[in-house]
């Protein structure tokens, strides 16, 4: 917690599952003193968020920010937004994300690849890119968080995932080029990587069809958000000098992407 401590976090895809979870487990771990800027497109619910963390942890300041990651006039205009209060960015938490259906080449939309690629690549670079100066300009050589969430689908490609399975090893990719590149700096990159996480994901997924969603969950005990969350709050926490720069998280049923042992 000491070392949290006055902190301002960024947190995209802040209004479910995984993100959500991040604010609140940030709040709890340093309710003393912190500032959380927590973007996601459905502002109203960010706003409910920030009163539901401010009301729990009074010395967290909560700005919720209306911004979608896939829309590169916003994300170049965010920075620039923020209130001075909150400018001096430490942690970027790029957790925005999502997959849309399971169908296969070639009977993928147009329309489903480009959400998926603008959100989860082009949305988390542009993002790195915005955040990137402030951190490189904090003395004496650059210091700051870049947390990317990615996924078991980018390590281990499965059939019906594959444009979801291709951004998420873009993702890893990214990441690891930029921790060589910053390697300079004092910047820490660190990738998470979950398995089987029960949040809106799978709604999402689906199109809203929530019995189809739960579905993916009969028989197995998924991960929960609050899980991801504690692992991101650690990997933050620790000392400057390390960097937990790479973790698997999979629930205990869980042993690759398609490997589930299922109760019957
Ligand atoms: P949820 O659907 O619960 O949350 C996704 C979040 O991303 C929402 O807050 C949503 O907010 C936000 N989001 C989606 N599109 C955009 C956009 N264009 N701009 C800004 N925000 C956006 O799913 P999870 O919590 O499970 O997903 C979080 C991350 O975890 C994703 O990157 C996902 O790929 C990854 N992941 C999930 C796993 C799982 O099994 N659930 C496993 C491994 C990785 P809003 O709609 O308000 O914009
Ligand atoms: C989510 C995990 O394997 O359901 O990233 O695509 S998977």
């Amino acid at each position: 917690a000491q070392r949290l401590k006055g902190k301002t976090i960024v947190i995209t895809g802040a209004s479910s599952g995984i993100g959500k979870s991040c604010a609140f487990e940030f709040a709890r771990t340093c309710p003393d003193d912190l500032k959380l800027v927590l973007t996601a497109r459905r502002i109203d619910t960010l706003k409910e968020i920030a009163r539901d963390i401010e009301g729990e942890a009074k010395g967290v300041k909560v700005l919720p920010v209306k911004l979608d990651v896939s829309n590169a006039d916003e994300v170049a205009g965010f920075v620039g937004n923020l209130p001075a209060e909150f400018k001096d960015v430490d942690i970027l938490v790029n957790n925005a994300g999502l997959v849309k259906g399971k169908e296969t080449a070639p009977h993928i939309s147009t329309a489903d690849i480009d959400t998926m690629f603008s959100t989860n690549v082009t949305g988390l670079i542009n993002m790195t890119q915005a955040l990137l100066p402030t951190f490189l300009a904090r003395a004496p050589s650059g210091a700051g968080d870049i947390i990317n969430i990615g996924s078991i689908a980018g390590r281990e490609p499965y059939q019906g995932g594959s444009i979801y399975c291709a951004t998420k090893a873009a993702v890893r990719s990214f990441t690891d080029s930029i921790r060589r590149e910053l390697i300079a700096t004092r910047v820490r990159v660190i990738e998470i990587d979950p398995g089987q996480v029960e949040t809106e994901f799978s709604v999402v997924r689906f199109r809203g069809d929530e019995e189809r969603a739960r579905k993916e969950y009969e028989g197995v005990e998924p991960l929960t958000p609050q899980d991801v969350a504690e692992v991101v709050v650690f990997a933050a926490g620790r000392r400057e000098n390390v960097v937990l720069a790479d973790a698997l998280v999979f629930p205990n049923h869980q042993a690759a992407a398609t490997v589930m042992h299922r109760k019957a």
